[in-house]
C-alpha cells in the first residue's frame, strides 16, 4: 500500500469516529498521524518490514498507531475501521462531503431513519421528513437541495493534484518494464484541468503490450474493466479512479499523443482544418486525403506543424482560439512556476500553519521567490488561534527588525484579516496600519443572499488598508 492510501484509511476512520461521537482526542491523533504518513518521503509499508520502531521515529505516530500501521500493512484495514464499518455503512462517508452536513446530523439521520446515502438523503429533504428531526429545519433542507445538486456536479473527478500524484506514481511503475521507451500522460491531466475524470497514459516501446498486463497486476487494481490488444482499462486505488492504459507503435506517437490529449472540441476543429487542407488526421497519423500516405506521426510537432501552425501547447487545448493563434504565430507565452516572485498568502504557526517565519523564508528562497508576505489569520478565527491588535503590532515590529539580507529573501508583514458578516474588519485600523500588506477574506456567513454579500464586500473593499480580496469565490 502506498502511503496516500493508508493516509486515507485513517481520515476515513477518523471521519466515522467522528460520526459515532468518539473521543475527539484520538480523532485528531488519527488525523495527523494520516496528515505525517501523506507527507514521509519513505514507504511505510517498507519501513513496516523493520518492526514498528522504524515508524514510532516519525512525529505523530506513537505505540498504537504503529500496532495500527501494522495491521494495515498485513491485511488493508484494522479493527478499529472494521468495527466502524458494522455499526455505519461506508457510505455514510460520502454524505460528509455534503456541505452543513455534519457528523452529528448525519449519525442521527442514520440511526433514526437509516438513511446513509445521497439519494436517500435528497429524498428526506423532498418530502419535508428531515425537518422532523432534532435540530434540523425547513431552511436546512433548502441548503441541503443546493449542496448535493453542487456535489453531484464535481462527483466522481479527481483534483488536478491527486490525478497528477497517482499518474506519476504509475508511470514510474510502467517505466520500470523493460522494453517500455515512454509511458505519458494524456487527457485532461496533461491540458492541466483543475478536475481530472479518467487519467489516460500513452505507452510506446518495442515491448508496450506488456505494459497493458504489468498495468492490471498493479496491487492497487480494485478492478478491471477490460483488455484489448492495444489497451487496458482499470479502476485504481482506493479513490476508484479509472485508468485508460494505451500501447501504440513509435510511429504513430505522436498523433496519438495529439488525440488522446484532446480536448475533443480541439479534435473536431484540428480535424475540420486538416480537411480542408486536404488532409486526413486521425490517432493513427496525419496522412494524405487518399489516406495512403503518412505525413506526420511519430511526433506530435510535426503533426502541427504540417498544419501549418506552431506546437500548441496542452493547458490551451479547448478550441478558445487557441488553433487560429498558433496559425498566425500568435500564441501566448504561458506563465511558468519560475514566473512566480513570491507569495502574498502563507500562515505561519502563529496561527493555524506548521512552520515558523523563518522556516517559511527559507522555503521562499529555496523556490527562488524575490519576497513572501506572511499573513496569518486574524483573531476571530478564534480556533486557528488568530492574532488580535497587540499580536498584530509586535508582529509587524519583529519584520521590521528582521535582517533580510541574511534570510536572503525580503519578508513582507501582513494578515489575513477576517471580513465580519457586515463587511467590517475584524482588526482595528491601528493594528492594519502597521503592517505592509492586508488581505481581507471571508470565512463565515457564506450563505447569504447574493445582494447582501456583495454589499459586504463592497463594504470591506473600502477599508484604505484592504490591497486584496482573499479567496473570493470561497474555495
Ligand atoms: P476527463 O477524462 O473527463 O477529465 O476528460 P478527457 O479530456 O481526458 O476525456 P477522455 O478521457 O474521455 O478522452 C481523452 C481524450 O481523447 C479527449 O480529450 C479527446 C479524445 N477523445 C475522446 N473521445 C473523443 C471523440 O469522440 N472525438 C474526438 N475527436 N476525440 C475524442
Ligand atoms: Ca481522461
Ligand atoms: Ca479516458
Amino acid at each position: 500500500m502506498e502511503n496516500r492510501e493508508i493516509a486515507r484509511l485513517l481520515e476515513e476512520t477518523a471521519d466515522l469516529m467522528e460520526i459515532a461521537g468518539e473521543n475527539p482526542f484520538r480523532i485528531r491523533s488519527y488525523r495527523n498521524a494520516a496528515a505525517a504518513i501523506e507527507r514521509h518521503p519513505e514507504r511505510i509499508a517498507g519501513l513496516l518490514a523493520g518492526g514498528a520502531e522504524s515508524v514510532t521515529r516519525i512525529p505523530g505516530i506513537g505505540k498504537g498507531l504503529a500496532a495500527v500501521l501494522q495491521e494495515i500493512a498485513a491485511r488493508g484495514s484494522f479493527e478499529q475501521r472494521d468495527r466502524l464499518l458494522e455499526k455505519y455503512p461506508p457510505t455514510a462517508l460520502e454524505l460528509l462531503k455534503i456541505q452543513g452536513l455534519g457528523p452529528k446530523s448525519i449519525a442521527s439521520i442514520w440511526e433514526r431513519r437509516r438513511v446513509s446515502t445521497i439519494d436517500g438523503l435528497e429524498q428526506l429533504c423532498r418530502d419535508h421528513k428531515l425537518r422532523m428531526l432534532p435540530r434540523m429545519g425547513a431552511k436546512l433542507e433548502e441548503k441541503i437541495l443546493r449542496s448535493i445538486a453542487h456535489y453531484r456536479q464535481s462527483a466522481g473527478r479527481l483534483l488536478l493534484s491527486q490525478a497528477g500524484e497517482l499518474a506519476s506514481e504509475l508511470v514510474a511503475y510502467l517505466s520500470a518494464e523493460k522494453g517500455i521507451k515512454r509511458v505519458l500522460p494524456a487527457g485532461s491531466l496533461r491540458r492541466g484541468k483543475e478536475t481530472v475524470g479518467d487519467i489516460d497514459l500513452l505507452v510506446t516501446g518495442e515491448r508496450a503490450e506488456a505494459a497493458l498486463d504489468r498495468f492490471l497486476a498493479h496491487p492497487s487494481v480494485t478492478e478491471a474493466l477490460g483488455k484489448g490488444p492495444s489497451k487496458a482499462s482499470a479502476r485504481f486505488g482506493t479513490e476508484g479512479v479509472q485508468v485508460d492504459v494505451r500501447a501504440l507503435p513509435a510511429a504513430s506517437f505522436g498523433a496519438a499523443l495529439q488525440y488522446f490529449t484532446g480536448s475533443k472540441e480541439h479534435n473536431v476543429a484540428l480535424r475540420a482544418l486538416a480537411v480542408k487542407k486536404g488532409f486526413k488526421l486521425s490517432e493513427y497519423g496525419l496522412f494524405g486525403a487518399a489516406g495512403d500516405t503518412l505525413v506526420a506521426g511519430a511526433a506530435e510537432e510535426d503533426v502541427y506543424a504540417a498544419l501549418g501552425m506552431a506546437w500548441i501547447p496542452p493547458e490551451l487545448r479547448e478550441n478558445w482560439g487557441e488553433i487560429e493563434a498558433a496559425a498566425s504565430g500568435r500564441l501566448p507565452r504561458l506563465i511558468e512556476l519560475a514566473d512566480i516572485r513570491g507569495d502574498f498568502h502563507m500562515h505561519t504557526a502563529e496561527s493555524d500553519g506548521q512552520a515558523s517565519l523563518e522556516e517559511m523564508a527559507a522555503a521562499g528562497r529555496a523556490l527562488g521567490y524575490e519576497y513572501i508576505a506572511i499573513t496569518d489569520h486574524s483573531k476571530a478565527l478564534a480556533m486557528a488561534n488568530g492574532l488580535d491588535e497587540k499580536r498584530v503590532i509586535a508582529f509587524a515590529e519583529r519584520v521590521r527588525r528582521l535582517d533580510h539580507a541574511s534570510l536572503g529573501i525580503r519578508v513582507l508583514s501582513g494578515i489575513e484579516c477576517d471580513i465580519r458578516k457586515d463587511g467590517s474588519m475584524d482588526l482595528e485600523e491601528d493594528a492594519l496600519a502597521a503592517l505592509d500588506i492586508v488581505i481581507g477574506s471571508v470565512h463565515s456567513h457564506m450563505n447569504m443572499p447574493a445582494s447582501e454579500m456583495t454589499g459586504r464586500l463592497l463594504r470591506a473593499l473600502e477599508c484604505p488598508y484592504l490591497r486584496i480580496l482573499g479567496h473570493p469565490t470561497g474555495r
